[in-house]
C-alpha cells in the first residue's frame, strides 16, 4: 500500500470529529423537526452529527474497499508483497476508531445528562402519570387543582389523547401494571420505558402547537401495535380548561 494514503487517515478522522460538532442549522433534520420539544433542542444536533460522522466514515471505508478492487487487481502469478506487522497502519486503525467512539460517547453523555434532569415532584409545575397496560394508556393529570386527579384511560379501539401545555415543562412519572411498555413520542425525540414496579421519570416541554402521534415501542403482547395515543399541544389556558373539564366530568360521574 502506498504511504501517501496513510497521511490522509488522521486528516479524515479529524474532519469526522469536527463535523460532528456542526451547528444543527447547517444540515437538515434527517427526519426530525427542530424546536418541537426541549429534548429536540438537545438531541437534534447529536442525531445530525452522528449521521455526518457515519457518512464520512462510510465514504472513507468505501474508498478503502474500492481502491484495492480497482488499483490492486491480480496482475500476474507472483504472490504480491505483504504488508502485515505494519506498525503505523495498525496504530492508525486502532487509534482513529477510538477517537471517533470517544467523541460520540462524549456528546451522547453530555446531552443525555441534560435530557434526564427532572424537577422533584413537589416543585414541578405539571406532573402527569403515564401508565402503560395491555393494550393502551392511562394518563393521570396530577396538577388537577383541588381534585385529586384527572384520569383519561384509552382502549385499543379508542386511543387516548395526552394534552400538554405549550412551552411549559411537564414531569412524567412512568409506570406499567403488567409488562414492560415503551412511552414514545417520535416527533419529540423521546422514549422511556414503563416498567412494572419501577417508576421512571422524564421531564420536557412541548414547544409547538399541534397534534403528534405517540406509541408503545416495546413489544408487549398480541395487541402491542394498537397501543397508540395522540399528543395534543395546546396553550396553557386551553390545557387548564381541559383539566378542569376532566375534573368536572369525574365529579359528575361520582355524584
Ligand atoms: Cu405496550
Amino acid at each position: 500500500m502506498n504511504r501517501h494514503a496513510f497521511k490522509s487517515l488522521p486528516a479524515l478522522s479529524l474532519a469526522t470529529v469536527f463535523l460532528a460538532g456542526c451547528s444543527r442549522k447547517d444540515v437538515s433534520g434527517i427526519g426530525f423537526e427542530e424546536g418541537l420539544s426541549s429534548v429536540n433542542d438537545q438531541s437534534l444536533s447529536l442525531w445530525q452529527g452522528a449521521w455526518i460522522a457515519a457518512g464520512v466514515v462510510g465514504v472513507f471505508t468505501l474508498i478503502l474497499i474500492m481502491w484495492p478492487v480497482f488499483f490492486h487487481r491480480k496482475k500476474d502469478e507472483n504472490f504480491p508483497k505483504q504488508t502485515q506487522y505494519n506498525i503505523p497502519v495498525e496504530l492508525a486503525y486502532t487509534i482513529i476508531p477510538l477517537i471517533i467512539v470517544a467523541v460520540l460517547f462524549y456528546f451522547t453523555v453530555q446531552r443525555e445528562s441534560e435530557i434526564v434532569k427532572v424537577t422533584p415532584e413537589a416543585q414541578a409545575a405539571h406532573v402527569i402519570e403515564v401508565i402503560g397496560f395491555q393494550w393502551s394508556w392511562q394518563f393521570i393529570y396530577k396538577d388537577a387543582g383541588d381534585y385529586k386527579s384527572a384520569k383519561v384511560t384509552g382502549t385499543p379501539a379508542q386511543p387516548p389523547t395526552l394534552y400538554l401545555p405549550l412551552g411549559e415543562r411537564v414531569r412524567f412519572n412512568l409506570n406499567a401494571n403488567d409488562v414492560v411498555h415503551g412511552f414514545w413520542i417520535p416527533a419529540f425525540m423521546i422514549q422511556m420505558q414503563n416498567l412494572p414496579g419501577v417508576e421512571n421519570h422524564l421531564e420536557f416541554s412541548a414547544d409547538k402547537i399541534g397534534t403528534y402521534p405517540g406509541r408503545c415501542n416495546i413489544l408487549c403482547g398480541r395487541n402491542h401495535s394498537q397501543m397508540l395515543f395522540s399528543v395534543k399541544v395546546v396553550t396553557p389556558a386551553e390545557y387548564e380548561s381541559y383539566i378542569q373539564a376532566l375534573v368536572a366530568e369525574e365529579k359528575a360521574a361520582k355524584a
